[in-house]
């Protein structure tokens, strides 16, 4: 029996020191002390031994359970360690390396454009409305005081979803403000910026989609010289102080009266050169004192309450501004024209 628990020990300490995981060194515990294991098997032989033989066999078969012990838990650390070691080497980051740089789009030169008007009506206290692209008839025409005769809602001009003509793509950011007229009471102060449809060929100044920039002011007491005077400024912080401006008489079925508004030349000071086509005079919006019949359509009474509008084309006012001379490099999206700007 001695020789049988001193094999064991031999064999039992090298598998254990030898065990290359946690999982194994667990099979192998089980392998010497389990109920089934190897030492105990030898201890069952304990019966066949005198009684002299026994007390020396038993305390040997306890010291070597004790060191089978001791090895498996020493092991367990070591493996324990190693791991952890394993992992932390595997993780390792050197933060010295340099990163992978990671190649950053920016804003579209239109955007820039936009933005900037956006902040300078914010700091004037407008609030930035939006609303759908695909809209009713009643809102993107009826509402805005343009009748079913009107050469803009013909099938020509218009997308339309539905052959009654009942619901399109709106031709104009307009419909917002028929919206928040219809939803709040005044005074209202907002800007309606948006992409808007209309059925144009392509071609250097047109695009059957564009952007419109309008704004709209209703409360008691707006007048005329209200519009004039925040044009003018907004038009001094786009176009540099001391930009001349003229308005000119026009005419739309929702503004009475209605204006346009020019800026002269910045590049020939009003002589005419090929910037303002030899005019002198560069178009820049139209505007004008919303028709008493779009406030009423709304619920706003107009006997009480007055207001003015404005539109423009951002894509025109970007092509002005960058010196841009053909309208689809904007939409085209080429990386090489648009890192210019
Ligand atoms: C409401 C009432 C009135 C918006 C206005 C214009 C004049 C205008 C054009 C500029 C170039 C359209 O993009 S363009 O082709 N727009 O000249 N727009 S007044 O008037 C409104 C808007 C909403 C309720």
């Amino acid at each position: 029996m001695k020789e049988k628990m001193q094999a064991l020990r031999e064999s039992s300490l090298k598998a254990i020191v030898d065990c290359s995981s946690a999982e194994l060194l667990e099979d192998l515990r089980v392998k010497y002390l389990g109920k089934k294991g190897e030492l105990t098997a030898i201890l069952r032989q304990m019966g066949a031994l005198s009684a002299e033989e026994r007390p020396v066999m038993g305390q040997l078969a306890n010291q070597l359970r004790a060191d089978i012990e001791q090895a498996v838990a020493a092991r367990r650390a070591e493996l324990a360690a190693g791991a952890l070691e394993a992992k932390l080497e595997k993780e390792t980051l050197d933060v010295t390396m340099p990163g992978v740089k990671k190649r950053l789009g920016h804003k579209h030169p239109m955007y820039n454009v936009l933005d900037q008007i956006k902040d300078i009506f914010i700091g004037m206290g407008f609030e930035i409305e939006d609303g759908p692209e695909v809209e009713l008839a009643d809102y993107n025409f009826t509402k805005l005081n343009i009748d079913e005769s009107h050469p803009s809602r013909d099938w020509t001009d218009t997308f339309y979803f539905t052959p009654d003509s009942r619901i399109l793509l709106r031709t104009q950011t307009s419909p917002m403000q028929i919206h928040a007229m219809e939803r709040r009471k005044p005074p209202i102060r907002i800007l309606a910026p948006g992409r808007v449809y209309r059925k144009d060929e392509v071609d250097a100044t047109h695009s059957p989609m564009f952007h419109q920039i309008e704004g709209l002011v209703v409360d008691k007491g707006v007048t005329m010289s209200d519009l004039k005077a925040t044009l003018n400024l907004v038009v001094e912080k786009i176009y540099g102080k001391g930009t001349v401006t003229r308005f000119r008489p026009h005419h739309f079925p929702f503004t009475e009266p209605s204006c346009e508004l020019d800026i002269q030349c910045h590049k020939c000071g009003g002589k005419g050169c090929p910037t303002c086509k030899g005019e002198g005079w560069i178009e820049v919006l139209g505007a004008g004192m919303v028709h008493p019949k779009v406030l009423s359509g709304c619920g706003i009474d107009p006997d009480v309450y007055s207001g003015w509008a404005f539109g423009m084309g951002l894509e025109r006012l970007a092509l002005g501004e960058y010196k841009i001379t053909d309208m689809r490099l904007i939409f085209e999206n080429d990386v090489r024209f648009l890192e210019q700007f």
